[in-house]
């Protein structure tokens, strides 16, 4: 179902602003703004994204009138000033993960949410395949038995080249977690959406290929983490692990899990997306994704093609975007990943940091825990202690 009508205004103007702009028009809705790091860039990146015009400033974008939606696809450490801004302003956000770079920014920004209604949305789009929404629904109908063994990866060669850097490298505009902070969190949030478990505790170490980097023509030391290797507890009993790469020479994309219970297991592989593998003592079937071949509401709801076509990244990104515009638009969808999962995420990548700095097990607050936390004490409950 499209939402005709909504327009659409993209902060950035690099390959996750035009992967925004193809979903924003794949839904029916139109990019209306493109704002970059100067007038010139967003007038330069305008013809690229469609956009039907070139913003002053990502300010000037924000509050224009024919502006709805508004889509921050720039580095990392200017999310949270940009998402704030733009909350400010009534207007519906979609904002690129990570949310923020410290749990502090992620909170602010869900209280303000909560506070103003508008919808605000995270693009953890690995949660719109297919074969994932099937999988989620096999699962929570009980079709795994008990969920006890949960682990897989999250493998990418983009910086697997010493000379290769990027301004994720870079803590200052990243962040202070790179690999975790990009794509680890991307498997947890998949875990935990399709399981229904949480992690509670874990354990993490982070590393390096390289502790020096080729940065504006000079070598840098780097002090974000190439990889992350994970172990972990859920809340209801499971243990997992997680490998995080990206300097795994060969790996593109290649996120992967097994979620594996008492009576099946179920695995998925983003490079492979058309198919679910469901393994049993006695058997195991690939199920090739289609309309008629998929069993279950979720998996039907996003399989648009018949076995045999394979629906890939832009489509889970344009699936995402139309449920985020239904929900605008009126009609909430069930299962939008919201600032509160882009404030999980931030737990999470704390918890990693901190654990392998302590080289120590770490405890993760569930969202409404670490709200609860942090709540000041009522003046009833002040007056007990
Ligand atoms: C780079 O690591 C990246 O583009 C991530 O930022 C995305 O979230 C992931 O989907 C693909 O890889």
């Amino acid at each position: 179902m499209t939402t005709p009508g909504l327009r659409a205004g993209i902060i950035g103007t690099g390959f996750m602003g035009s992967v925004h702009a193809h979903a924003v028009r794949a839904t029916g809705g139109e990019v209306t703004a493109v704002a970059g790091s100067s007038r010139a860039s967003a007038e330069a990146a305008a013809a690229n994204l469609g956009a039907r015009n070139a913003a002053e400033s990502p300010e000037a974008l924000i509050w224009r009138d024919d502006v709805d939606v508004v889509h921050i696809c720039t580095p990392n450490a200017t999310h949270a000033d940009l998402a704030r801004k733009a909350i400010a302003a009534g207007k519906a956000v979609v904002c690129e993960k990570p949310l923020a770079t410290s749990v502090q920014d992620a909170r602010e920004l869900t209280d303000l949410v909560d506070g103003t209604g508008v919808v605000a949305a995270v693009p953890f789009v690995y949660r719109f395949y297919p074969a994932v929404r099937e999988a989620r629904d096999r699962i929570a109908r009980g079709e795994a038995g008990r969920l006890w063994m949960l682990h897989g990866s999250y493998l990418q060669d983009w910086l697997a080249d010493a000379e290769a850097t990027n301004w994720r490298v870079d803590t200052a505009r990243g962040g202070a977690s790179r690999a975790f902070g990009d794509i680890g969190v991307h498997w947890c949030d998949l875990l935990e959406f399709t399981t229904g478990h949480r992690l509670t505790r874990l354990a993490a170490k982070t590393s390096r290929a390289y502790d020096q980097r080729e940065t504006d023509g000079q070598l840098a030391s780097v002090a974000t983490e190439d990889g992350a290797a994970l172990l972990f507890e859920t809340d209801q009993g499971a243990t997992g692990s997680l490998i995080v790469s990206q300097v795994s020479p060969g790996r593109k994309n290649r996120l992967w899990f097994s979620f594996d219970g008492t009576e099946a297991s179920f695995s998925f592989n983003q490079e492979q997306p058309d198919t679910l593998r469901v393994g049993r003592a006695d058997s195991t079937s690939d199920i090739s994704v289609g309309q008629h071949t998929l069993t279950t509401p979720g998996g039907r709801r996003y399989a648009k093609l018949p076995p045999g076509h394979p629906q890939g990244y832009q489509d889970s990104f344009n699936a995402f975007v139309a449920d985020v515009y239904a929900t605008v638009d009126g009609h909430e969808r069930e299962g939008l990943p919201t600032f509160r999962d882009g404030l999980r995420a931030a737990l999470l990548t704390e918890a990693v940091i901190t654990s392998s700095a302590q080289q120590s097990w770490v405890d993760v607050p569930s969202v409404d825990d670490f709200h609860a936390l942090l709540k000041p004490p009522s003046l009833v409950e002040r007056h007990k202690q």
